[in-house]
């Protein structure tokens, strides 16, 4: 039998509940195969551990996580933690040394969900978002001077190489050509005439390799307006780091809530961990209720599991979603309903079988 070696870190507020909620179902899949097992090691990382120990993770963090072969996280954010030192002492390093460079969100109305979009249903609501994931906007180039004074100056530099757009880019394509052979390139190259007009050229030329594929290019802004108009023409979105995580806000609002969106950071050439987590963050208003939407997480899982080499497991889990939210009218608060984070596993957990 398979042995798949994960690094948990559930991290803060409603990670502590989703992650074992969505592992319990993950485990349940595994039995159900036959084939393999979750050897699961969970990390203490997050705020709390910031605020004990001044670091977000240990020292030596990333090179104990890469012997893995995939991480499941849950969330990071604390009030009293500046929101950028949660995110660059542990998010951000490992997407960056990790090099997982694509950040798939796919942005789904499952039946059974009421979208908050009038005449937009299933149909209409079924993207794949490709964000870059390991520079563009959030490169982490910059600096700050003369702080303090009136004189201070603030500069956060993009940086976009063309291996680094090339290879998302191409990504794209491969998972739009298995798809509706359609993909929207999103950039703001009006008024970026640097970056974003290399990004439109990387566009052009990785299209050439796929000829059955057109090609959307279309402005952030007019984007962002899209996905709530006309979501129907959007089949594999590819967009910069942060573009990306905008509009993927937008795509979690009209597939019904934040806490159904689900992700993967993946380097697709293989060789490092893959690292699975929910859209949303920490949620500290709802964190300690029992009351946040396990399904993010639990989607987020069943894409680890697809990505780890057993897609048979992670289409099972997806369909348990499917069929918990089609045929059963256990709903979370953010889905208009009263059910606990329990209730709702529970739900997938008999829909699993
Ligand atoms: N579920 C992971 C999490 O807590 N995300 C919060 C967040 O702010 N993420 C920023 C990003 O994905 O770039």
């Amino acid at each position: 039998m398979k042995q798949y070696r994960i690094a948990v870190i559930p991290g803060d507020g409603v990670g502590q509940e989703v992650v074992p909620a969505a592992l319990r179902v993950l485990n349940r899949a595994a039995d159900l195969s036959g084939n393999f097992a979750l050897q699961c090691k969970e990390f203490p990382w997050g705020s709390g551990y910031y605020l004990e120990t001044g670091r977000m993770m240990d020292e030596d963090g990333l090179s104990r996580l890469r012997d893995f072969d995939a991480i499941f996280l849950g969330a990071v954010g604390y009030p009293s933690v500046p929101d950028h030192v949660t995110l660059w002492g542990l998010l951000l390093p490992i997407r960056q040394r990790f090099n997982l460079y694509a950040n798939l969100r796919p942005v789904k109305l499952l039946p059974g969900i009421r979208g908050p979009l009038r005449d937009k249903g299933p149909d209409q609501i079924d993207m794949l978002v490709i964000r870059e994931n390991s520079e563009g906007e959030y490169s982490g180039v910059g600096g700050r001077v003369h702080l303090g004074f009136g004189h201070e100056v603030a500069i956060q530099t993009d940086v976009f190489t063309r291996e680094g757009v090339e290879k998302v880019v191409r990504y794209a394509f491969v998972r739009a050509s298995e798809r509706r052979k359609r993909l929207a390139s999103i950039t703001k190259s009006n008024a970026s005439p640097f970056a974003f007009v290399f990004w439109d050229e990387v566009v052009r030329d990785v299209g050439k390799d796929f000829p059955d594929v057109s090609v959307d290019r279309v402005l952030v802004d007019a984007a962002a307006a899209y996905f709530i108009t006309r979501p129907e023409m959007f089949d594999v979105v590819v967009a910069s780091n942060l573009f990306g995580d905008v509009l993927t806000d937008i795509g979690a609002v009209i597939q019904g809530s934040m806490g159904l969106a689900a992700s993967a950071n993946i380097n697709p050439d293989g060789g490092y961990p893959g690292m699975f987590e929910p859209v949303h963050g920490s949620a500290p208003d709802i964190a300690g209720k029992g009351i946040a939407n396990p399904l993010g997480s639990i989607w987020a899982g069943a894409m680890m599991l697809q990505q780890l080499g057993e897609p048979a497991s992670g289409d099972r889990v997806l369909s348990a979603i499917e069929k918990a939210l089609a045929e059963t009218t256990v709903r979370t608060r953010d889905l208009g309903g009263d059910a606990t984070t329990a209730e709702m596993t529970e739900a997938v957990m008999a829909a699993l079988g």
